[in-house]
């Protein structure tokens, strides 16, 4: 069978978690960048393929995977080393445990401070970010207890957990870098004075195998 295809959107966090995934499996694959100042993921041709028109979506064959969670499921199946989701029934629970809290804590929170950065609206947004980065401090505390006792998210190896984590972390940390969230004063800046553990986990993450090949290409 030919390589899996991954339509994506340089940037996008659930994007980055699937190529880092493709990646640290050692999986061959083809890109397909998605323009999103062009709307091209709601292009015909593209909601053909998956008709709520986002990414990341996987197309292997005759199948067609959307939704990352289940695009890492897929690949977890067709290539089963290193496992993203456990090996045992107590540290598959922490890996989804930890996914299940990142997603209902900390992915809109985030995305409440990055966006209006990204798009230079921190002036009209500043009661937002400052209530966003109360909340983002919080869960990034809990994580940095996590990572207190363990190197990564759900144990002693990688998992979908710390794949999907980690592009929101570094989300954040892009967005907070920027010059004018300094005089919001966040206490999210930089990562390594805020929250050491965390900062020291996305180096480890940064040394994961072809972590170079998954950097968002706009970013390089
Ligand atoms: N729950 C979905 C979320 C996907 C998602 O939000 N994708 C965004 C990029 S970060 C997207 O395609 N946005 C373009 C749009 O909605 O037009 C997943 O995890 O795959």
């Amino acid at each position: 069978m030919s390589p899996p295809e991954l339509y994506f959107i340089s940037g996008s966090p659930p994007c980055w978690t699937v190529m880092l995934a493709l990646e640290v499996k050692g999986l061959a694959y083809r890109q397909h960048r998605l323009d999103n100042a062009k709307r091209e993921q709601k292009s015909d041709e593209f909601l053909a393929i998956n008709p709520r028109g986002q990414v990341p979506v996987l197309r292997h064959g005759e199948v067609t995977v959307c939704e990352t969670l289940a695009v890492l499921a897929y690949l977890d199946a067709i290539q089963p080393t290193p496992p993203l989701y456990g090996t045992d029934p107590a540290e598959t629970a922490r890996v989804w445990q930890a996914i299940c809290e990142c997603d209902a804590n900390l992915r809109n929170p985030v995305g409440g401070i990055s966006r209006p950065l990204f798009r230079g609206k921190a002036q009209e947004a500043t009661e937002a970010i400052t209530k966003a980065a109360g909340v983002v401090r919080d869960e990034l505390a809990l994580l940095e207890n996590r990572l207190a006792s363990t190197p990564w998210l759900a144990g002693e190896t990688l998992s979908a957990a710390d794949l999907t984590l980690y592009p929101v972390v570094m989300q954040l940390s892009r967005a907070v870098a920027r010059e004018d969230a300094a005089p919001l004063d966040l206490a999210l800046h930089p990562l390594d004075t805020h929250f050491p553990k965390l900062a020291a986990w996305s180096e480890r993450i940064a040394a994961s195998p072809g972590y170079d090949n998954a950097y968002p290409p706009h970013w390089k």
